[in-house]
């Protein structure tokens, strides 16, 4: 009897762990680049991502930016200063909004301008708790940051 029930139990297991890694896909909802005016080096891409199973946005690539890095805003004193972090914590089932004024991805050293109605490729790095690496290509079209703003009085 016991010759029976090992071969059984190691399927099960194998059938586990890829049901796992299947369903860890983050999402990525609204992406979004702003635009540069002609010379500007360096903007912001923003989006909001969900995560089914808790993981880290680890790294971001773009074939438009030289350098690329993950940026988040916070107070020094009372000044609003950005600085890297290694990555952004993503919490299971709990969307978390990279926006202006927040956590934001920064493309530096741009090769190009990039005007209203483009699209900018961008590859996240996700990293599971298993320190399993995903990639997911996002199409974020550039956009005016003032657009929606109202006002549009800021130069
Ligand atoms: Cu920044």
């Amino acid at each position: 009897m016991k010759g029976f029930s090992l071969p059984a139990l190691s399927a099960v297991v194998i059938a586990a762990v890829c049901g796992t890694s299947a369903f860890a896909q983050v999402t990525v909802k609204d992406p979004w680049v702003r635009a540069t005016v002609p010379q500007q080096m360096a903007t912001g891409a923003f989006m909001q991502l969900s995560a089914p199973a808790e993981s880290r946005l680890v790294e971001v690539r773009s074939s438009v930016a030289g350098v690329v890095e993950i940026h988040e805003m916070a107070m020094e004193g009372n000044v609003m200063k950005m600085r890297a972090v290694p990555g952004i914590e993503l919490p299971a089932g709990k969307p978390v909004e990279l926006k202006p004024g927040g956590y934001h991805v920064m493309l530096m050293d741009l090769k190009q301008q990039l005007k209203e109605g483009e699209t900018v490729t961008l590859t996240l790095v996700v990293e599971g708790k298993d320190k399993k690496r995903e990639t997911i290509a996002v199409k974020a079209p550039v956009r005016q940051l003032n657009t929606a703003a109202g006002s549009g009085t800021k130069p």
